[in-house]
């Protein structure tokens, strides 16, 4: 078995600058290594530079920001991913911001077209150009991939590949109105963060699987952004949220995962090292290293 670890030094779906230490923190912490003494082979040639889309000429297009650059990134991420997919390596993907998961889900789902998607986020990141308030594309990958919202021909090559019955979220906490509404509308199934609190992460993570995956034998794409987890357990990320998943929730759906054995891709992003105190990037970074673990078969036991 092998790892490919995707390391996306990228911060332009969102405001704040350092999200693009993330992937260069994570690896510095020893995540290949502890991928490693679990068993896996890993494939890591250096973190992604995206050289080539520094300087785009880049106006907003509607208020959407970078969009070019995001687009262009996204679109070098999906290759990467698609690659490493088609060799059978399972793509570890570790961002930067959320927007990443244009490429990410277009180069898993380009393999692997019946996979479902498990996105793991104290928000939905569905709007579109006509719902966003920010602006940011960090809150709008899933809109593109579900193919929701106006065309935009900066963003032509991503397909539509994702059927709103195959995602489903964990975590939510933090909607736009255009989202809630966008959820709505297309069907889409989620377990807020109340549900968490109703059922217990258990019975949470079974409804999902039921939900997306009934017999369990389609490929699974896990999308996790470390914002869904409390801030007290992951503070350095850009847009936290208090009432969030605590450490033990967010490593049981990893692991719950893990135990399908259907894992195909997985996205760990929105580690922020640059937003708190040392002492709290660093438990960020130790989390979110010890969440991709979990994914990865590491087990209490
Ligand atoms: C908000 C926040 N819904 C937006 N989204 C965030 O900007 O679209 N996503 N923070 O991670
Ligand atoms: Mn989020
Ligand atoms: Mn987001
Ligand atoms: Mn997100």
């Amino acid at each position: 078995l092998t790892a490919a670890i995707v390391g996306c030094p990228f911060s332009g779906g969102q405001r704040r600058t350092g999200v693009d230490q993330g992937p260069i923190r994570l690896v510095e912490a020893g995540l290949v290594e502890q991928l490693k003494g679990l068993g896996w082979n890993v494939v890591f040639d250096g973190h992604h530079q995206f050289e080539e889309y520094n300087n785009l000429d880049d106006a907003p297009i509607g208020i959407m920001k970078n969009p070019r650059t995001v687009s262009q990134v996204n679109r070098s991420v999906a290759g990467v991913v698609m690659n490493h997919a088609k060799n059978g390596m399972l793509p570890v993907t570790l961002g930067g911001d959320h927007s990443l998961a244009m490429g990410t889900i277009s180069g898993s789902l380009a393999v692997h077209p019946d996979a479902c998607v498990i996105w793991i986020d104290a928000h939905a990141d569905i709007n579109t150009i006509e719902t966003t308030d920010s602006g940011n594309m960090h809150g709008m990958p899933l809109s593109f991939l579900l193919g929701i919202g106006d065309k935009i021909q900066e963003f032509d090559w991503i397909k539509p590949v994702l059927k709103p019955e195959r995602l489903v979220y964990i975590g939510l906490r933090d909607l736009d109105a255009g989202e809630k509404r966008l959820l709505r509308e297309h069907n889409i199934k989620a377990f807020s963060m109340h549900e968490v609190d109703k059922y217990g992460i258990g019975k949470v993570v079974e409804m999902a699987l039921d939900y997306v995956n009934p017999k369990r034998d389609l490929p699974i794409h896990l999308s996790f952004d470390v914002d869904a987890l409390d801030p007290s357990v992951a503070p350095s990320t850009g847009t936290p949220v208090r009432g969030g998943l605590t450490f033990r929730e967010g490593h049981y759906i990893c692991e719950a995962i893990h135990e399908t054995g259907l894992l195909v891709s997985l996205d760990l992003m929105e580690v922020n090292p640059s937003l708190a105190e040392a002492a709290d990037a660093d438990k960020t970074v130790a989390v979110g290293c010890s969440l991709v673990r979990a994914a990865l078969g590491e087990t209490l036991l």
